[in-house]
């Protein structure tokens, strides 16, 4: 029986509050409207920036259904929508690309207006598609895909290739595509060039794998858990160094064993500290640092202008600058005719009703990235 234009209830991980555990709940996904897609997830990942609204790192209104890492099956579509349709495999994209914005227009841009950078938590005609308990459930970056099924505006969707498998290719919905694109897109990283990656989580091994594909001769990885170190090796570091193992700044380190050649630095952690870090450690005139991890919600830095007055040049990206729906369907088959290996990444599979012990790999750092199966 077809469940178009109708409610369907399902399972969702429903966080009530900040620093509260994950509940898995049955909600109520409301039919997609006008100019929306009702998805049903397949499989969805756990990246850092879904601790955010658990940490109180975000801002996000609650309860909440996080989760914008995955891959699943178009299930009905609202009026006006063609460029997905029922039965069609997508990638939610928690970065929109509604194709007419100032950002969306100009070939540098992907930070499209629709992005939810505030944590409005609603879709663009100010309410949710989700209850629990009677209460509405606000969405999380355009996606919500900690949920067997969740709706999404068309900007926030892309069809990709139905032979794409959605416990791998759920990756190329952040963590792969944001680190990789740091380093091909955003850096621009060229040939035979030195790059240092402050963070060894799923974000930074797909930046250290970006690297790599641009020709990058040396590329120096950096963590305070040791444990990172093998798989950042096996995607391509050619060193790590733990920089509790140094009484020295890290950027005199770095200068130090590369003969003072840094030409590539990137922030994938999400820390201030390891921001202005990176930065110092690219090369004084020539050198470029991109900041990918998520800044922490309201707080400033402060730096000695210095750093950039010499020539440096520093630089962020959201999702490795691609444009989303446009680049997702090729990244996938790139992934598909073997350009790159998600495996790597991919240290655990949990079935959706794990998702608590999917953090707490995260926590403990034990896992790069934690599948979830619905
Ligand atoms: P994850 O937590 O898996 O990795 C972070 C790594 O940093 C861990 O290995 C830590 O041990 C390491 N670390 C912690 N503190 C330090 C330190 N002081 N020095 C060196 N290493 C340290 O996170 P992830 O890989 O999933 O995500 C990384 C960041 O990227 C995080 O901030 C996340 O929110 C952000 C991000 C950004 C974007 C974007 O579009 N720009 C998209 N998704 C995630
Ligand atoms: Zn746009
Ligand atoms: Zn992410």
């Amino acid at each position: 029986m077809s469940t178009a234009g109708k409610a369907i209830k399902c399972k969702a991980a429903v966080l009530w509050g900040v620093k509260q555990p994950f509940s898995i709940e049955e909600v109520e996904v409301a039919p997609p409207k006008a100019g929306e897609v009702r998805i049903k997830i397949l499989a969805t990942g756990i990246c850092r920036t879904d601790d955010h609204p658990v940490s109180g790192a975000m801002t996000t209104k609650f309860p909440v259904i996080v989760g914008h890492e995955a891959a699943g099956i178009v299930e009905s579509i609202g009026e006006g929508v063609t460029t997905v349709k029922p039965g069609d495999k997508v990638i939610p994209l928690f970065l929109p690309q509604c194709g007419k914005c100032s950002s969306c227009i100009n070939p540098n841009g992907n930070l499209c207006v629709k992005a939810d950078v505030t944590g409005k938590g609603v879709l663009s005609d100010g309410t949710t598609r989700f209850t629990c308990k009677g209460k509405p459930v606000y969405h999380f970056m355009n996606t919500s895909t900690f949920s067997e099924y969740t709706v999404v505006e068309e900007s926030s969707v892309a069809k990709i290739d139905a032979a794409a498998p959605p416990e791998k290719v759920c990756l190329i919905g952040c963590g792969f595509s944001t680190g990789y694109g740091a380093a091909v897109k955003t850096a621009q990283v060229t040939p035979g060039s030195t790059c240092a990656v402050f963070g060894l989580g799923g974000v930074g091994l797909s930046v250290i794998m970006g690297c790599k594909a641009a020709g990058a001769s040396r590329i120096i990885g950096i963590d305070l858990n040791k444990d990172k170190f093998d798989k950042a090796k096996s995607v391509g570091a050619t060193e790590c160094i733990n920089p509790k193992d140094y009484t020295k700044p890290i950027n005199e380190v770095l200068s130090e064993m590369t003969n003072n050649s840094v030409g590539y630095t990137f922030e994938v952690v999400g820390r201030l500290e390891t921001m202005i870090d990176a930065l110092a450690s690219c090369h004084m005139s020539y050198g470029t640092s991109v900041v990918v991890g998520a800044p922490p919600s309201s707080k400033m830095l402060t730096y000695d202008p210095m750093l950039l007055f010499t020539g440096r040049t520093w630089k962020g990206c959201v999702f490795g600058g691609w444009k989303s729906k446009d680049d997702i369907p090729k990244l996938v088959s790139d992934f598909i005719s073997k350009k790159f290996d998600l495996d790597q990444l991919i240290t655990h599979v949990l079935p959706f009703n794990k998702v608590k012990e999917g953090f707490e790999l995260l926590y403990k750092g034990e896992s790069i990235r934690s599948v979830l199966l619905m």
